[in-house]
């Protein structure tokens, strides 16, 4: 799967390296060493993606053991190439050896300690959190003492349906329960992983994790914080306008101004976006449905038809159809017999264009932009398969968070209404201010969300937040910058990072954020490649070729340049940039300013 624990075999290698490199290494050496580990890495990542797919596909103990194994041996294997790597230091290399080097460093989201002991507790451990999330279930007894279970999709059901304070806050508190037996695991996990990492020369897994984007790791974290600010004023409006429309559906006593806002009335489990409420703050009722969910429902769209809507628009620019494998590996729905990981996700399983997606996909809005998404991955995948396995990665992950995405920006009213989905799309300021608004729920409330889990994650891998403190410390930067807070009291005895996937599946975060701002980067850049002329939010690229080639091209690099030349050729500069996105939603932005005068914003 995507940026998973990626791990094996230090004997194969250290036998397999040239006798004159044990001494006195050249950059022939080094270029010898890359090939090699570009091809050691390939047989592993296949066997351990292979492990991955069927425990994620078929949760049991066994799968989750076998996968455990494997990604044991992967683990050890990275930990003694980059050690071996270090021989190179201080050598002139050419730019593709020095940049294998560099990416054999940073791929991994893990590092485990050369203790053999240490390194299978530390894979148990990884299987075992995302295990415990996969099955997590809430279980109450009703009044007559009989037992009933909700699991993740049941109860996001009811997070993103119900408008009943009581039972949103059940199905809310319901899920948030299932972590609190990973805090003790994940203690553990970030002192081991912590070791792993420092024994290759990082401070800390943060430190790991922010290594990996062409800056120093500071550099980088100023680099979020300063496109935070960008963003920031913008969520503060929205979130200052719909917190005054929930207070009207509530009541102030239960959503008071300048207050944070209950994490459960947002429409989604984590408030991260807000598509869900629409309907509560929609500004101008009575104007053109923009409900997708019901014309797909209505119209008897299945998975697959879901899914070959996103296809064709990915074929409508020119890029080719997903391979026949596809329909046959992928996993579209939830089977009923077993336990499966829900959370959607890309994969090219052998590293060789075997692309499937793993959903558990309804015939909602939420799933056809999640589709979309995840075709993005495969897409990325499909044209950067054939190059050595460490450029088959985005030039950074946030890349290949972003493709899907701006292909969604595409997904306007009119475009809907060519496919069917959509009756009418009347063109007046009303309508594209309920437009705008709906987008911004689902794009801007999530820039903070992005943002904090990593900033969390950060302090606790450098020891800045203690595990006593873990819960404490999540809380204070979800009020911080989302504005939300608990809607009943937490103690250290919840563990509510771990109600994230993202948390015990240790996949970092923070590329989502970047992707929030990327795709608006892309989008924009396709519209020009396209010739279109006219404000951002009215482009669509559907069907044309000349923007498919633009992303076709910054596809085939995969991770082989940094990023700051994928990006160049795709837009024109080298710096990741919130504008567009802020041009893109000027029109709310106004709209916004007008409906809050006189409110009192903020929290
Ligand atoms: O995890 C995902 C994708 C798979 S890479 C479904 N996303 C984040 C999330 O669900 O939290 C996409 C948006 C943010
Ligand atoms: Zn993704």
């Amino acid at each position: 799967m995507l940026s998973t624990v990626r791990v094996a075999c230090a004997a194969a290698l250290l036998s397999a390296l040239p006798a004159a490199a044990q001494s006195k290494p050249t950059a022939a050496d080094a270029k010898q060493f890359a090939e090699r580990v570009n091809s050691d890495l390939k047989r592993l990542w296949v066997k351990q993606s292979t492990a991955e797919w069927i425990k994620s596909t078929y949760i049991t103990d066994d799968t989750e053991r076998n996968a455990a194994s494997i990604n044991e041996e992967v683990l050890a294997y990275m930990n003694q190439a980059i050690k071996d790597s270090r021989r190179f230091e201080g050598l002139k290399l050419d730019a593709d050896t020095a940049r294998t080097i560099h990416l054999l460093k940073v791929s991994s989201a893990i590092a485990a300690p050369s203790d053999a002991q240490k390194r299978a507790d530390l894979a148990a451990i990884a299987a075992k959190l995302e295990g415990l999330y996969g099955k997590g279930k809430y279980c109450k007894k009703d009044n007559a003492g009989k037992e009933s279970c909700k699991d993740l999709g049941e109860l996001e059901d009811v997070l993103s349906t119900s408008r009943n304070y009581d039972e949103l806050l059940d199905a809310w508190r319901g899920w948030h329960s299932i972590s609190q037996p990973m805090r003790p695991l994940y203690e553990r996990f970030v002192a081991l992983g912590n070791e792993g990492a420092k024994e290759i020369g990082f401070a800390n897994i943060g430190d790991l994790w922010k290594s990996a984007y062409d800056m120093s790791p500071d550099a980088f974290e100023k680099d979020t914080q300063r496109l935070w600010q960008q963003v920031k004023p913008l969520y503060d409006d929205l979130h200052c306008y719909v917190r005054g429309q929930l207070a009207k559906k509530y009541g102030a006593d239960k959503v008071p101004a300048g207050k944070p806002i209950p994490a459960h009335l947002l429409g989604n489990m984590w408030s991260q976006e807000w598509a869900n409420i629409y309907p509560l703050v929609e500004p101008y009722p009575g104007q053109a449905s923009l409900d997708v969910t019901a014309a797909l429902k209505s119209q008897g769209y299945d998975p697959i038809k879901m899914v070959k809507t996103g296809e064709s628009f990915f074929t409508s620019l020119g890029l080719k159809p997903l391979p026949q494998t596809f329909w046959e590996r992928s996993q579209f729905t939830k089977p009923r017999d077993r336990e499966v990981v829900c959370h959607a996700s890309a994969w090219d399983v052998t590293f060789n264009n075997d692309l499937r997606i793993k959903m558990c996909i309804k015939p909602t809005e939420e799933d056809l932009v999640t589709i979309h998404h995840e075709l993005g991955h495969d897409y990325y995948f499909t044209y950067y398969y054939q190059l050595p396995v460490l450029f088959q990665a985005g030039a950074n992950d946030g890349f290949h968070e972003a493709i899907g995405d701006a292909i969604t920006l595409s997904i306007t009213p009119a475009y809907l209404k060519q496919i069917g989905l959509l009756k009418d799309v009347p063109k007046n300021e009303k309508n594209l201010i309920n437009l705008q608004l709906k987008d911004a729920l689902e794009k801007v409330a999530f820039l903070p969300f992005g943002l904090l889990i990593d900033q969390w994650r950060w302090d606790v891998f450098s020891g800045k937040t203690a595990p006593a403190d873990y819960n404490k410390a999540w809380w204070a930067l979800r009020q911080k910058y989302q504005g939300v807070a608990p809607p009943v009291a937490r103690t250290e005895q919840d563990f509510d990072p771990g109600a994230k996937y993202h948390v015990p599946a240790n996949v970092p975060y923070t590329r989502y954020f970047l992707a929030r701002i990327l795709q608006f980067q892309f989008h924009k850049a396709m519209c020009e490649a396209a010739g279109y002329k006219g404000p951002l939010h009215e482009c669509s690229v559907f069907g044309n070729k000349e923007a498919g080639k633009r992303l076709q091209a910054m596809l085939e690099l995969g991770a082989s340049k940094p990023w700051q030349e994928a990006l160049f050729a795709m837009t024109g500069q080298r710096q990741m940039d919130a504008t567009p996105l802020i041009e893109y939603f000027s029109p709310l932005r106004q709209w916004l300013q007008q409906q809050n005068k006189g409110q009192t914003c903020g929290w």
